[in-house]
């Protein structure tokens, strides 16, 4: 689904593009398994596997039970799920992770990383975010939080066995130490951060010790990659985690953005997952150079099939890549009330509510088309592309009328209307990058239309995309397209997503 491999043998970054930030990768045997945070977002934690770290297909979502997940409507968007660590130790896979605004920290296990994963473990010494887990030769697991601190974990009781203690702070003076990992490579214990915030200064820091509590001495190439402060496409590099080869090389995942539209930039997608190799020298990972088109690795390299463009709801289970708002409560959203169509009911909520009734996938190319048939007879919904509560564009149909309306922060407006064709209606938003010499509005034009019968498609209305970018938004997620219920119950047949050109 993800990582393009293209003809030269060479790979695309990023390989995991759209909403999949905070990356954390292992390795088991042959395979390679990766989870990203999700936030406000139900189901929670996406897994993906792949068998040459290029090529990655999504698995299932760890937390797709209610009582793993509970997202309250008092949450704000951007809380929830933060930062998870995978790790295989003693035959199980470990997830331990936060939910910010809800349970705190809370660790999951699992014998097979596509589900089902535990209820959660509560860890009610754990502190701050950013958790990670290591074992060293004793079976002692260590965890480290973004700080840095660190300390003994139980991981089956969920108990502190020791005080959190202060390993180490990056850099003097950067901000935000966090999103540790630890890990025993060759003679040396060595501890990976982030720093300098997960915006333009984002930075990816390592130190190294003889025991996995140090004391750590830091590399002394810190930051060992960031791209702050340099003219390039991939920007807010940071949150990284490292990993072995097939070839027995090694390589850092990581989080970055790709923004566009001039300077400073705008980032609409969210922060996307990379791939980057790294060699080592005296001891220390050096980092090769991150780019959008990648050189051909030592390792052959293995794709997947994409998943397809269009989503005819005929199956009993939504697709992992369906993501809701808070929560999927079955009465409200359901592939089971008419079939081959997925029915969404309204909960008396609209877009700017925290419990909108809206399932979508996340936008992954700068340029794209989405397209659903929708049957709006007996409510009002439609086609929406999302950024939070205060940031949504979306087309709707129902009343008669198929109307765009834009939102964008305490600013709410009608865009276009006109009346609905008899029976159901083909809905769609084409999003265009533009150049950054046409690019005053940019880095994209967002327009909704509706499909005449002879299919061709009528733009209503076209909105600047910069106001649905991180940059205007805050918060750590990206813009995901879907479906809505505004009012009543509302019906669609099918939804397809593809990439355009200049993608
Ligand atoms: C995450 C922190 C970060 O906890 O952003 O970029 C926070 N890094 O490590 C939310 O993703």
């Amino acid at each position: 689904m993800s990582g393009q491999q293209q003809t030269d043998g060479g790979f695309a970054n990023p390989v995991i593009p759209g909403f999949h930030p905070d990356p954390s990768i292992c390795r088991v045997g042959d395979d390679y398994y990766l989870v990203n945070s999700s936030f406000e977002y139900f189901p929670g934690i996406p897994v993906f596997h792949s068998r040459d770290l290029v090529n990655w297909r999504q698995i299932g979502n760890a937390l797709d039970r209610p009582s793993q997940l509970p997202l309250p409507h008092t949450m704000p968007s951007s809380a929830g799920i933060y930062a998870p660590t995978l790790r295989h130790h003693d035959g199980r896979f470990w997830l331990i992770v936060t939910n910010v605004g809800s349970t705190g920290n809370v660790l999951f296990t699992a014998t097979d990383p596509a589900g089902p994963w535990s209820d959660p473990l509560p860890l009610p010494g754990v502190p701050g975010i950013d958790p990670d887990l290591a074992w060293d030769e004793d079976g002692t697991c260590w965890c480290t939080v973004a700080g840095i601190s660190q300390f003994r974990l139980d991981p089956v009781t969920g108990e502190n066995l020791s005080e959190p203690e202060r390993t180490w702070s990056g850099a003097p003076g950067a901000q935000a130490p966090e999103a540790p990992h630890l890990y025993r490579i060759g003679e040396y214990w060595y501890l990976l951060i982030a720093e300098g915030g997960t915006e333009r200064g984002h930075c990816v820091s390592i130190a190294r010790g003889t025991s996995p509590t140090g004391p750590f001495e830091p590399c002394p190439a810190n930051p060992i990659l960031t791209h702050r402060s340099m003219h390039h496409p991939i920007q807010n590099t940071g949150h990284a985690d490292l990993v072995q080869a097939p070839d027995g090389s090694w390589c850092l995942v990581l989080l970055a953005v790709r923004p566009g539209g001039g300077t400073p930039g705008w980032h609409v997608l969210g922060r996307e997952t990379f791939l980057v190799p790294v060699t080592w020298e005296d001891g220390w990972p050096v980092v090769g150079e991150l780019e959008l088109e990648m050189p051909a690795p030592g390792w052959p390299l293995t794709p997947v099939p994409a998943v397809p463009a269009r989503d005819d709801f005929d199956e009993a289970e939504l697709h992992p890549q369906w993501i809701s708002v808070r929560e999927r409560r079955a009465e409200l959203c359901t592939t089971k009330e008419r079939s081959g169509w997925l029915t969404l009911r309204a909960a008396g909520a609209s877009l700017d509510e925290p419990d909108v009734v809206f399932t979508g996938r996340r936008q992954q190319h700068l340029s794209c088309e989405a397209r659903t048939l929708v049957d709006a007879s007996a409510g009002r919904g439609g086609l929406a592309v999302r950024l939070d509560e205060q940031h949504h564009y979306e087309i709707e149909a129902g009343d008669g009328e198929v109307k765009v309306f834009a939102r964008i922060g305490s600013l709410r407006t009608e865009v276009a209307a006109r009346p609905l064709p008899a029976g159901p209606v083909v809905l769609g938003v084409d999003i265009a990058k533009q150049q950054p010499r046409e690019a005053r509005s940019g880095p994209d034009l967002v327009s909704f239309g509706i499909e005449e019968p002879d299919g061709t498609f009528t733009v209503l209305g076209s909105l600047e995309g910069r106001y649905l970018s991180t940059e205007v938004t805050g918060g750590f997620t990206g813009r995901v397209i879907g479906m809505y219920a505004a009012s009543g119950t509302v019906h669609f047949d099918w939804f397809d997503y593809r990439a355009a050109q200049a993608s």
